[in-house]
């Protein structure tokens, strides 16, 4: 099985996942520009899993939700109630579809508009901070008093928000002016696991 990753994106949260599952797996670093990674994902983005079927699996709350169910054991996904379900179904929906786009006007901005002055740019990356204030303020809620995502537990919704929160570093309001976060940021920046795949992954 093979994760192909790039330092500090979403597939860093995948292959943190995998080592918390205890999965056989090799970490691949991808040029997503390349023709050899677009024949492994068209979409030319991170993460993507190739686990020898006939093309690689793509989009991280996927691959995440599938290293859960593959390795049971490791407990790294929902509880089994339909309400317990929904919760973690509903977080990986918010991170996937709210938290990460938020971001995308900052990481690329003349995606955003047809003006590629610096000033221009500059103007759309001022405009992404106030979603990305929106949704850290909600992610700051779901983990209320305790410091994981979903529950009071650890799961793949550990890896995939702490990998994204990290991105908020430079950002006039970074992760330490969200308390709960902040919280949560310092144990994930604790855990062995995490700090040998950073490690590994900026190599
Ligand atoms: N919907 C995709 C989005 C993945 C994505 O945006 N990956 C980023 C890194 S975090 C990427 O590869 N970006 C390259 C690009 O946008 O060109 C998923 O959830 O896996």
């Amino acid at each position: 099985m093979k994760l192909y990753y790039a330092p500090g994106t979403c597939a860093v949260a995948c292959w943190i996942a995998l080592e918390w599952a205890g999965a056989d797996f090799e970490a691949v670093r991808a040029d997503s520009a390349s023709e050899t990674f677009r024949r492994i994902n068209p979409l030319a983005m991170v993460p993507a899993l190739d686990i020898g079927g006939p093309r690689a699996m793509t989009q991280a709350d996927a691959i995440l939700a599938y290293i859960a169910e593959m390795y049971p054991d490791a407990q790294l996904g929902p509880d089994a109630d339909a309400q317990g379900r929904f919760e973690f179904a509903e977080s990986m929906a918010f991170l996937t579809g709210d938290f990460h786009p938020a971001f995308w006007p900052f990481f690329a901005p003349q995606r955003f508009t047809t003006d590629h002055t610096p000033h221009a740019l500059d103007q759309v990356r001022a405009a992404s901070y106030v979603r990305i204030d929106r949704v850290m303020q909600h992610l700051d809620r779901l983990i209320g008093q305790g410091s994981h995502v979903y529950r009071e537990r650890r799961t793949v919704a550990d890896a995939y928000a702490y990998i994204m929160v990290r991105w908020t570093a430079k950002l006039p309001r970074t992760w330490k002016d969200y308390p709960n976060i902040a919280r949560f940021h310092v144990r994930m920046d604790q855990d062995p696991t995490v700090q040998d795949v950073l490690g590994r992954s900026t190599a």
